[in-house]
């Protein structure tokens, strides 16, 4: 099974909205055929694997290991437990139990009854871990919700920008970790900011220095007032602005309408989950950060915080959380937190 999760993470920024799974078929105590989920919209690890074995005679004495149940679903690819029944294999070990509606314990039904010895739950925290998205998206029904944010040395995280002469945002990280930054983002599937820093900073968020895919990019625009000529209207990347009254989409710039009177981050997070977006990384300002954070709708934080002191400014938000993760990089220290 550790081999499993191993050949599952080979997957890892080309399966989503798909899980990573791997799979191992061992015959007498010898690994005989492995193989992985690949590519989104492509055959699961169970049809690499058995596809692997040479000797098919073989798959008769056999176990396959699976981090995660074989499915039972016709999707963009036939059932993998339908499969497992035809080959022979009398075994199955399973990591974990698939959340998704559609196979949620029938694939490991559909071979108890065909006969087949099933096991359920080996390695099962490792084989959960791998998946932490697709498990959150489906058992919350809702994406998987990172937090991002740089902060200064004492704890700010922009200088007061309403006074004219600090028009221009002050860069607080460095460049190894703006390249972090770049790569996480590929790994994500959207992106959300608030409308006060899509005014003031006029990012891009795109992923410039990394390679990868982009993720969908979120606004909140209440009164739809953003200028187009901001770096977000480029209309290079699938667009969301979120607004109060009902406005005209084109291709890449969409518009959904939200009411700014009742509380937003539950109709943002169940847009996201109707789009089957299963991850989104809230990368401010600070309102909205401490929105998220005050509503318990986060799972992992990502804290930047660099070399600069500022003395004065927009203070960062507050987590009542521990770091679980230190990583230096130069003079910036990453801090994760994970809830
Ligand atoms: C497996 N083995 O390697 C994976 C599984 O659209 P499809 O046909 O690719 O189906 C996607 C769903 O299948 C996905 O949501 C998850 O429930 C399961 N993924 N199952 O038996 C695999 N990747
Ligand atoms: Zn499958």
């Amino acid at each position: 099974m550790r081999r499993c999760v191993e050949l599952a993470l080979l997957g890892k920024g080309e399966v989503a909205p798909n899980p990573m799974v791997g799979a191992v078929v061992v015959h007498a105590g010898k690994i005989i055929g492995e193989g992985y989920h690949r590519q989104y919209g492509g055959p699961h690890a169970e049809v690499h694997a058995i596809a692997a074995v040479k000797d098919k005679e073989l798959l008769k004495e056999s176990t396959i290991y699976v981090s995660l149940e074989p499915c039972a679903h016709y999707g963009k690819t036939p059932p993998c437990s339908d499969l497992i029944i035809a080959s022979g294999i009398p075994h199955v070990v399973v990591g974990s139990v698939d959340p998704f509606a559609k196979v949620a314990g029938k694939g490991i039904e559909k071979m108890l009854k065909a006969g087949i010895k099933v096991e359920v739950g080996v390695l099962n925290e490792a084989c959960l871990e791998l998946n932490r998205r697709f498990f959150t998206f489906h058992q919350q029904k809702r994406p998987f919700i990172f937090l991002k944010w740089a902060q200064t040395l004492d704890g700010f995280l922009d200088i007061d920008r309403s006074h004219p002469e600090f028009g221009q945002p002050t860069w607080i990280s460095n460049e190894l970790s703006r390249r972090m930054v770049h790569k996480q983002r590929t790994e994500v599937d959207s992106i959300l900011i608030g409308t006060n820093t899509a005014w003031k900073d006029n990012p891009s968020l795109t992923v410039r220095e990394w390679v990868g895919r982009q993720p969908v990019r979120l606004v909140l625009d209440r009164k739809n007032h953003l200028p187009a000529d901001l770096h977000l209207k480029d209309h290079s990347v699938r667009t969301v602005v979120f607004t109060q009254e009902a406005a005209v989409s084109s291709e890449k710039l969409e518009y959904v309408q939200i009411d700014f009177r009742k509380n937003i981050v539950p109709q943002i997070l169940g847009w996201l989950y109707e789009q089957n977006l299963q991850s989104v990384v809230v990368e401010g300002g600070r309102q909205l950060l401490q929105a998220f954070i005050d509503q318990e709708m986060w799972d992992e934080a990502h804290v930047y915080i660099g070399h600069t002191w500022f003395g004065s400014g927009v203070p960062a938000p507050k987590l009542n959380a521990l770091p679980t993760k230190h990583e230096l990089l130069h003079d910036t220290q990453l801090q994760v937190f994970i809830r």
